[in-house]
């Protein structure tokens, strides 16, 4: 069929949307950077766009060195960096997609800290020196699949969450593990302003089981496309868990803290009817206002490459991730 076949109705995206209107934005100059005004301004001025933002360009991350193993070399077709760095979901930068490549460029990342402690014989605080000393780094391409039931295919550069838990000892006590975004409403408008930050529980946190921290697919990740990671992509360090909804993937965290109880998460304290603890990506669960049977795959071709897929349970990774829930209802459990 021809890609040029007149779009019906239907077939019209909000991806689509979003990618047309970012490029005639774009071809007529307009851009966040252009409007050179300080920072707090300019989310100002493009509010004038009302959902028709047009995405900065990402500040130029750093080289990082890395392995590839071919282990998580999957062969798929990755979405353009352009993509995964100009649609994204950082609500404490605004709640439209383009709203964090827009107001995040000015995060500070200077002398980030990590904490780690709670239910752990060493606790420890790492600097991103540290961290990036301390452990090798990996490039995993892995599916990302939002919750809203759009996905991309992206290349992290990262390390398992597992060593660093290992790296403070958990005590037997501990049974999960809770983690915490930034706090500070100064350089996250979102968290002081429910119409920029959607009126979420801030600081945004969210939590694992401790067995599913510690399967191998959990990354703590610091890159995407091989560089650091840009601000809107969750800088200086975030987490990735493929096999659940995006989510999950809690971005800029500070604070990460062993613990005996199931930590609350952000997107259970908003919805607990539509966002659970466990977010499994899983096609035969549905969200109770859409399905989630399959999904609109954001693709590395043009702006209306936008495919409907099936959805795979736990996003491909069951092979990696089954065992954890043998025995669990994943529909209680969702
Ligand atoms: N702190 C924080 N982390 C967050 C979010 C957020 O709003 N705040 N959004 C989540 C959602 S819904 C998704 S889909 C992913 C998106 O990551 P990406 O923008 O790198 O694709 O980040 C997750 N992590
Ligand atoms: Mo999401």
């Amino acid at each position: 069929m021809s890609r040029y076949r007149k779009l019906r109705d239907a077939d019209v995206t909000a991806e689509e949307v979003f990618f047309q209107r970012r490029k005639v934005l774009q071809a007529l100059g307009i851009t966040a950077a252009s409007l050179s005004l300080p920072l707090t301004a300019r989310a100002d001025v493009l509010s004038w766009f009302k959902g028709d933002k047009a995405a900065a360009a990402a500040p130029a991350g750093k080289d990082l060195t890395f392995t590839r193993p071919a282990a998580w070399h999957a062969d798929l077709p990755l979405t353009p960096y352009d993509k995964v760095t100009g649609y994204n979901n950082f609500y404490e930068f605004g709640l439209d997609k383009a709203d964090p490549a827009a107001n995040a460029g000015g995060l500070k990342t200077d002398g980030w800290k990590v904490v780690i402690d709670g239910e752990v014989a060493k606790p420890i605080t790492l600097d991103m020196d540290d961290i990036l000393k301390r452990f090798a780094l990996e490039e995993r391409i892995y599916r990302l699949r939002c919750v809203e039931a759009w996905s991309m295919v992206v290349p992290w550069t990262g390390f398992e969450l597992g060593k660093l838990i290992k790296l403070a000892e958990p005590t037997g006590q501990a049974r999960y593990v809770a983690f915490q975004t930034l706090d500070d409403p100064a350089q996250m408008p979102g968290q002081k302003d429910r119409y920029i930050g959607g009126g979420l529980d801030y600081p945004y946190v969210e939590g694992l089981r401790l067995d599913e921290a510690m399967n191998p697919l959990a990354l703590m990740t610091v890159g995407v496309y091989g560089k650091t990671l840009p601000p809107q992509n969750g800088a200086p360090i975030r987490l990735i868990t493929p096999w659940k909804y995006g989510f999950k993937g809690i971005k800029s965290i500070v604070h990460i803290r062993l613990t005996r109880e199931q930590p609350p998460t952000t997107w259970n304290i908003s919805a607990p009817g539509e966002y659970g603890f466990y977010a499994n990506v899983n096609p035969h669960v549905d969200h109770p206002r859409w399905s989630q049977a399959t999904e609109r795959a954001i693709g590395a071709g043009g702006i209306l490459d936008v495919k409907r897929q099936p959805t795979l349970l736990f996003n491909g990774y069951a092979e990696q991730v089954a065992g954890l829930y043998r025995g669990l209802d994943l529909r209680e459990n969702f």
